[in-house]
């Protein structure tokens, strides 16, 4: 019996489980819809990219002889959610008699596709999305007998299940796990780098621009400088440039940051992945290959390895393990709104300038960036997660709620009281200092604390391990940093709270 096959715009990949299941007279329905354009204000080239890739991929199945239903941006104005692509697909195809889909990356869409079957009268078949290595069930499993949940842990069992970079003896190749400490260099500033592959917008991306400026004309970003791939033989190309050119000084430069270089040794491949167009294995593979030939270290090929089967399955799992309960969470009751300028970029301090220029200008800006720059500004403010974890959802090409999720309101936000993470990442701007050469490109004073064009990130460093001693005092990872702010002179930690109490209440002109 024939059914109607849906593929969302994160499903992109030619072996995902649902189009491994088509027969030939099941019926695709790919859509371009409202609902999903506009539930956060996306950054357009993440618009850009999701549309046009999705054009990309149904243009390849119909050239495969599949049928496919391709609805374009608000082509039926009676389309405006996922739920009514379906209604129109069946109306046109009366004979269809079942609906299949990949189970899909975000708990509100979830609950939207649970109704169908009651909806339409039909069964509803949804498939495992086996594109990550580590099921629902399976990770359920592994936490189901668990305290805490401990990245670590599970990237070492995702290594053993995998046996990415693991011995024939089933050892770690190297003798270790994690090569994390090696990881951590602050980068030269005139160090060779070559940038990301970038590609010409073709006529369909063309298209696709021409609409976006059209349509989502107040959402952040030039259109018109868009340039990812949107097929998977470019994300292919893209990621294979990666591994000759930058893997090798990733491992060590993982984390450092420079002025007015937004990509660093990064891939710039995470949007690729998370739509469909790459697949986790196939990179992992070829990084472990690399590091077999000899071409990249073991700390950079351990530390991609990491991210991809370690970090990003993690993540997945705690997701689906927590929700919906774990989108309200806010265990430091933090309430303040988001200042305009994660909008705009426009702030003096050179750090928050820097990942916020970059997240404006392409959709993107590195790890460090989001977790200790923007992301450990608004836990030191005390930012709403709702609203920062909205930003983070709405701006960056790669972020869909699973992933976007846990790592805002977790990692950098602590706000799930340590489920994800065993210490808040709260920095002074000392660490900025460390890891870039932003500092000295600053009004603010890195060295100061208090007082004229003190920086901002000292006081409220301190303020906010003072605010919430009661809670956090007794995090064992934090017993370093409250002794020193126990030894400070009274009179020192009077100027330091009165300080970022003026921060906080000129938060918008910083
Ligand atoms: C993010 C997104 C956007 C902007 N637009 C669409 C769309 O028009 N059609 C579609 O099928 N998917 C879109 N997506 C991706 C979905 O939001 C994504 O499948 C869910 O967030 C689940 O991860
Ligand atoms: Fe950021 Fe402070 Fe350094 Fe300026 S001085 S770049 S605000 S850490």
């Amino acid at each position: 019996m024939p059914r109607l096959v849906v593929i969302l715009g994160d499903q992109l990949s030619p072996a995902i489980s649902s189009l491994r299941n088509l027969q030939p007279d099941d019926v695709i329905l790919m859509a371009e819809v409202g609902s999903e354009a506009h539930y956060v204000q996306h950054h357009s080239h993440k618009l850009i990219l999701i549309f046009s890739a999705m054009r990309h991929f149904a243009a390849t199945l119909e050239q495969l002889q599949h049928q496919v239903i391709y609805l374009s941006y608000q082509q039926q104005p009676q389309v405006e959610s996922m739920t009514d692509a379906v209604a129109f697909a069946l109306q046109q195809n009366p004979h269809l008699s079942s609906i299949m889909i990949t189970e899909c990356g975000e708990y509100r869409l979830e609950q939207e596709i649970a109704r169908w079957p009651e909806q339409f009268s039909l069964p509803l078949e949804q498939l495992e999305d086996d594109r990550f290595i580590c099921s629902r069930p399976q990770f359920a499993q592994w936490a189901k007998d668990r305290q805490q949940f401990r990245m670590e842990y599970f990237y070492r069992e995702m290594r053993r299940f995998t046996r990415l970079l693991m011995t024939e003896n089933n050892q770690p190749e190297g003798g270790k796990w994690n090569f994390d400490k090696a990881n951590r260099k602050s980068c030269p500033p005139g160090l060779q780098q070559t940038p990301p592959l970038q590609f010409e917008p073709d006529d369909i991306t063309s298209d696709v621009i021409k609409l976006i400026e059209q349509e989502f004309a107040s959402n952040m970003g030039t259109p018109a400088s868009f340039s990812f791939a949107v097929t998977g033989k470019h994300a292919r190309q893209a990621f294979l440039h990666f591994i000759e050119h930058q893997l090798a000084k990733f491992g060590d430069y993982q984390d450092a940051m420079l002025m007015d270089q937004p990509y660093l040794f990064h891939s710039i491949c995470s949007m690729y992945l998370n739509i469909g167009l790459l697949d986790a294995r196939w990179m992992c593979q070829k990084v472990e290959q690399a590091y077999h030939e000899g071409t990249v270290p073991l700390n950079a090929a351990e530390g991609f390895i990491r991210q991809i089967i370690g970090w990003r399955e993690f993540v997945r799992g705690l997701y689906w393990l927590q929700m919906p309960d774990y989108k309200t969470r806010n265990t430091l009751t933090a309430d303040r709104a988001l200042p305009a300028f994660y909008w705009t970029g426009d702030t003096q301090m050179r750090c928050m300038q820097q990942a916020l220029q970059s997240t404006i200008d392409h959709a993107y800006s590195h790890h460090i960036h989001r977790l200790m720059i923007t992301g450990n500004f608004a836990l030191l403010t005390g930012l709403d997660p709702a609203e920062v974890t909205d930003w983070y959802l709405a701006v960056y090409a790669d972020a869909f709620e699973w992933v976007e999720l846990p790592n805002t309101l977790g990692m950098a936000l602590f706000a799930d009281d340590g489920v994800l993470a065993s210490k808040p990442y709260a920095a002074s701007g000392k660490y900025i200092q460390r890891m870039s050469n932003y500092c000295q490109n600053c009004p603010y004073d890195v060295k100061k604390t208090h007082g004229e064009k003190a920086c901002p990130f000292n006081a409220l460093y301190w303020d906010f391990l003072d605010r919430h001693a009661t809670q956090l005092g007794g995090n064992a990872r934090l017993q370093l940093a409250y002794r020193q702010w126990h030894n400070k002179a009274a009179d020192e930690q009077d100027a330091i709270r009165q300080h970022a109490q003026q921060t906080l209440l000129r938060l918008e002109q910083l």
